[in-house]
């Protein structure tokens, strides 16, 4: 299966347009079943200087391409992108475990991107601005950083990629990309895509391997002038503050700990498909997942009950097989990461009313399952209301009203994602402004941010800096101001006003 959908047993490194291996290599594994499926080279230094010599050298050039010309390239990179579709989501399923269906949406994201990205290289807008003086033209434009380094995750393995190196190319950069080695098969399948859709050799360079090697190095590089990085906290932490000592640009998104507010007032059916797709969908390994359900008391008893019935009815297994709605967890540290945070809710006291354990028979030998697990009666102090746990775990936790439900909400160090299930237009509005993250959906779950909109959070979430929308621009260029005196003579700002 696996051979027939790659050419390959061995991936390569992709630098300065040439396919190169590394010193060592790894194995890729499905997790649903523990199969091998590729080897992934594990670069070190030598690779990373390798590429970013080579993409110096190119940026020079492609900055001067005009932007419209480097859209073209996304404009047929997208092309490609839908015409494999089907083949990229049966990749993506089995290297990351999600159910086709999530795979084909995950690839329609890039896809997507690559359209959007596209449409902005005929924009790339800058300013004109009246100037203080006669016979003085003034603008503001962007100009591209030079070479930007990018660290994506295993969760959303094209998706991420093409939110953050869409804008970087179009904007006139070149790329060093790190992509995750659990899974680095959609990571090879883009670099072929653009390669082949006409992207100058050096422009984008794919180096595998792991943070400590080839992430320390980027980070640490003096030539990347930029470094944009989903992942953990802890992670993203480090990285930040060894980009702050280089005063490079960091632009961060580092998970959530999202929640649905269900009231009183809100459409149950409703509430419990949205809060089952966005808590169980991709087994919650979304950094945008559902991991808390602040439910109002009256309804809290109904939504249970209904939510029980859900979960019982949740099909679980190889998401190559179209029967399945959960699919796998990506590895062991994730699986056991999950049961331990199962122990420390029950130390805690929430109440397990579905779910919490492994799933072990024979069917999911190999795999690692983990059932789809709702805890009620948490606090929200409870380190399960407060930690991200990345998998298929609900905390639920009661409140009084509509304004402790916003309190509750916000009452996280994270800040990316929250919902809200109502029907009072009133409070539509109050939580669309008060709900503090960086998206906010009414009557919807946590999950399925669009690409043209700025995709991040407020607080732990990240920097400030947003992914995909018009708004990833900023990260990959520089903001210049340019001002054109034609008066003849030299006027003096600030000085000359009379
Ligand atoms: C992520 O979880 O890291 O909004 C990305 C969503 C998807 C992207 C998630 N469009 O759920």
């Amino acid at each position: 299966m696996a051979q027939s959908l790659i050419e390959t047993e061995k991936l390569t490194n992709f630098i300065n347009g040439e396919w190169v291996e590394a010193a060592d290599t790894t194995e890729v594994i499905n997790p649903a079943n523990g199969e091998t499926i590729v080897q992934v080279p594990l670069s070190d230094e030598r690779d990373v200087n390798r590429a970013v010599d080579a993409a110096k050298q190119a940026q020079k050039e492609w900055a001067l391409v005009p932007a419209p010309q480097r859209a073209e390239v996304l404009f047929k990179a997208g092309q490609l992108l839908k015409e494999r579709k089907e083949r990229l989501a049966r990749l993506l399923t089995m290297e990351n475990g999600k159910v086709l269906e999530e795979a084909r949406g995950e690839v329609q994201e890039g896809i997507d991107m690559a359209f959007y990205m596209a449409g902005e290289g005929r924009r790339l807008f800058g300013h004109t601005t009246p100037a203080e003086l006669p016979n003085k033209f003034s603008m503001s434009q962007r100009a591209p950083v030079g070479v930007v380094g990018i660290i994506t995750p295993w969760n959303f393995p094209i998706a991420i990629a093409t939110w953050k190196s869409f804008p970087a190319i179009v904007a006139g950069n070149a790329v060093i990309w790190k992509p995750a080695t659990e899974t680095p098969i959609l990571a090879y399948e883009l670099a072929k895509i653009l390669e082949e859709a006409g992207l100058p050799n050096g422009v984008l360079n794919v180096v595998f391997g792991k943070g400590s090697a080839v992430g320390d190095v980027m980070v640490h590089h003096g030539d990347i002038r930029v470094i944009s990085f989903t992942g953990s906290n802890e992670t993203g932490r480090n990285i930040a503050s060894e980009c702050g000592r280089q005063l490079k640009k960091v632009s961060l998104e580092m998970g959530g700990k999202n929640a649905i507010t269900v009231m009183d007032d809100a459409d149950l059916d409703l509430a419990v498909e949205g809060i089952i797709w966005s808590a169980y969908g991709t087994s919650g390994q979304r950094c945008t997942a559902a991991s808390r359900v602040i439910v109002h008391e009256d309804v809290k008893q109904q939504l249970e009950e209904r939510l029980l019935v859900e979960i019982e009815k949740l099909t679980i297994g190889d998401g190559l097989d179209e029967a399945n709605k959960v699919g796998p967890i990506i590895n062991k540290a994730g699986l056991e990461k999950i049961q331990n945070y199962i122990q420390i809710g029950r130390e805690e006291g929430a109440n397990l009313l579905a779910g919490g354990y492994v799933l072990d028979d024979e069917q999911y030998a190999n795999g690692h399952y983990f059932a789809p697990t709702l805890f009620t009666d948490c606090t929200p102090d409870m380190r399960i209301s407060q930690e991200e746990i990345f998998g298929p775990v609900i905390s639920l936790v009661p409140v009084k009203s509509f304004e402790e439900a916003i309190q509750v909400n916000n009452g996280v160090s994270f800040g990316l994602s929250s919902s809200i299930f109502t029907t009072d237009a009133n409070r539509v509005f109050k939580a669309q402004r008060d709900l503090d993250t960086g998206i906010v959906y009414v009557n919807a779950g946590t999950t399925g941010a669009e690409i043209h909109l700025p995709f991040g959070g407020t607080k732990g979430t990240g920097n400030g800096h947003r992914d995909s929308g018009v708004q990833a621009l900023d990260v990959f260029t520089e903001w210049k101001a340019v001002y054109i005196d034609y008066s003849g003579k030299l006027q003096r700002a600030q000085i000359d006003t009379e």
